[in-house]
This record gives structure tokens, sequence and C-alpha cells, in this order.
């Protein structure tokens, strides 16, 4: 048997398939043979911490539960040769179907007329008009799997797509170098890039000022991307628009003013949530920890550890 770390939750199909060949050993127990451990298993909220990771002499590889891995210094990881995974691809779907249902419920105005109708409110009076969510224009900032995968679904509304990224891709929507001049262009501002550094608040108040009062801004990325308090800033101007979340600065800790302001939908970090692509991407992690047990290899290495992947 080897010696795996777990931190955070793991699914009963998980454990089922890694009890086969792993002593699991929980973070949150606090009790673990450091000296043993080859594996950790954990999820893109938790990562893992500086400390545990350098207390972990003999680690060989990190498999993450999520796509997103900022939580995890993966430059120490390289460093030391350790591989870390990550499940990209198999949550895109279901990512881009909560994209378009944040698009859908901020412009059909779907929460209040639901709530409107159970009320029963509906029998002294009718519902407001809302806004149409077709022939929209749209700018994803972050064009990777996911982006690609949103704009795909964007189709079925007769969305113009915009896009900013670091490096123009050969596709055909409209390319945009400068974030600012996206926002400026368009009525819906997706984020979907990864956190960390080279992301962090890179949607501040000149983008949100630009994107505007009738701008839509839709964050299924990282918290870390939107400066918040400038976007409650501007909520409460009403420089911005609306905004609809499913990732927050302080997870789980949501700005006490967003939750009372009417133009807002906020989700609790739900973009991949469902049994299905759960499954998945447990399907996933428990994968790339066999595959790197039998063959010294894994399945989806994260680009920063790819080179120790031979
Ligand atoms: O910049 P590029 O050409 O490397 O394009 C990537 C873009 N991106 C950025 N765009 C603007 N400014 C940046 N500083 C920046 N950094 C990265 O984000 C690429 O188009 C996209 C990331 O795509 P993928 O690596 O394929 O990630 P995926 O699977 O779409 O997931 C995106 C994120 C995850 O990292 C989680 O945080 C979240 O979605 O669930």
């Amino acid at each position: 048997m080897h010696d795996l770390l777990q931190i955070g939750g793991i699914t009963d199909a998980m454990r089922e398939r890694l009890e086969a060949v792993f002593t699991i050993h929980r973070l949150s127990d606090g009790d673990y043979p450091a000296d043993k451990i080859t594996h950790v298993a954990t999820n893109g909220h938790d990562g893992i911490p500086a400390d545990v990771m350098a207390a972990l002499p003999n680690l060989k590889m990190i498999s993450c539960y999520g796509v997103g891995y900022d939580a995890i210094d993966t430059k120490a990881a390289a460093e030391r040769g350790i591989l870390v995974t990550h499940t990209p691809d198999v949550l895109n779907a279901e990512v881009a179907s909560t994209t378009i249902l944040l698009m859908l419920a901020s412009y059909r105005n779907f929460l209040a007329d639901e709530a409107h109708a159970r009320s029963g409110a509906w029998e002294n009076g009718g519902a407001p008009l809302s806004r149409s969510a077709d022939n929209r224009k749209v700018g994803i900032l972050g064009l990777g799997r996911i982006g690609q995968a949103i704009a795909s679904k964007l189709k079925a509304f007769d969305a113009e797509i915009h896009y900013h990224t670091r490096n123009k891709r050969d596709v055909p929507y409209t390319y945009h170098a400068s974030l600012t001049d996206m926002a400026q262009a368009v009525e819906v501002l997706i984020c979907i890039t990864p956190g960390g550094p080279s992301t962090h608040h890179i949607v501040n108040t000149e983008v949100m000022d630009a994107l505007g009062p009738e701008g839509r801004l839709i964050n299924v990325s990282r918290g870390s991307v939107v400066d918040e308090p400038a976007m409650v800033s501007a909520l409460q101007d009403g420089r911005l628009g609306y905004a609809a979340l499913d990732v927050f600065e302080a997870e789980p800790k949501i700005p006490d003013a967003l939750k009372t302001m009417p133009n807002v939908v906020l989700l609790p970090h739900v973009g991949s949530a469902t049994h299905e692509t759960r499954a998945a991407m447990g399907g996933l992690v428990v994968d790339n920890l066999l595959e790197h047990l039998g063959k010294g290899k894994v399945l989806t290495p994260v680009p920063e550890t790819a080179h120790l992947n031979a």
C-alpha cells in the first residue's frame, strides 16, 4: 500500500477506488506520517498549503479535483519534481451551461418572476417586462477550453462574440488586445480565465465603467479576477448595470452589500456542480493517481509540470 494525503472531501466512489491501493490519511485529522506520503488528493479551493507541501519529503504527485489550480504553488512543485494534475475538459459543458443560466437570469428577470408567481402576487397584477437575452454582444475574457464551450452555447442565442486573451486565436470571433476596449464594445462581459497573479483584479473600475450602466458582468472563473469592492461601488452607483456571480474573493463569504441588491444574481460556486460532471472530475482525479502509481506518468498534468511527465 502507498500513502495518500487527502485534503478536503472526496466522494464515496473515489474513496472506494483509492482504498484498493492507498492508505488514506486526512489532513484535517492532523496526524499523518509525513515522511511516507507520496501522493496528495486535493481540490481547486483548498489546494495544498505551502508548509504542508514543504513537510512532505517524499511527495511525488498532487492530483487536483477541478480545472483551476491557483491554490497550488506549481512552481515550487516543479522545482521538487512533483507532478501536479487537474481535471480539464470534463467540466467544459457544465460550466458553460451555468454561464448561460446566469446570463438568462440577468436579462429575463427569471428569479423575480418566479418569486412573483410563487407568492400569488400575479393575481394582483402582471409581472414587469424583462430584457431579451438574444442578439447580445458578448465579450469573453479567456477563450480557452471553457470559454470556447461558452461561445458555442451562445450561438443558440445569436450572440455576437468578442474575446480578450493575451494571445490572439484562430477563431471566427472579434479579438480585442485591450480588455477595456472589449468591455466598451460589448453588453455582457464573461470572465473565464484562470485565477492567480496574472489575472488578479484585471476586471477593475476602468473595465466596469467601460461595460457601463446597461452592462452585465458574469464571473464563473475566480473571485480574484474581479475587484470586488470596486464592483460593489459600480453597482451601487449605477455605473455597472448587473452582476451575475458564481465566484467571490473570500468564498464562501459574499459581501453583504451584494445580498440585498436587485441587480445581482448570486450562486455558491456551482459552475461544475452536477452529479454527472462531479463524477467525471472525481474519476479523472483517481485515474491520474492510479496511472502515476502504475506507469509513473499521468493523464492530465498542469502545463507547469508537464515536462516532468516523461
Ligand atoms: O492569455 P492566453 O492566450 O494564454 O489565453 C488564456 C486566458 N488567459 C488570460 N487572458 C487574459 N489575461 C490573462 N492574464 C490570461 N491568463 C490566461 O484564459 C486562455 O484563453 C484562458 C484559459 O483557458 P484554459 O487554460 O483552457 O482554461 P479552462 O479549462 O478554460 O479553465 C479556465 C478557468 C480555470 O482556471 C478555473 O479558474 C475556472 O476556469 O473554472
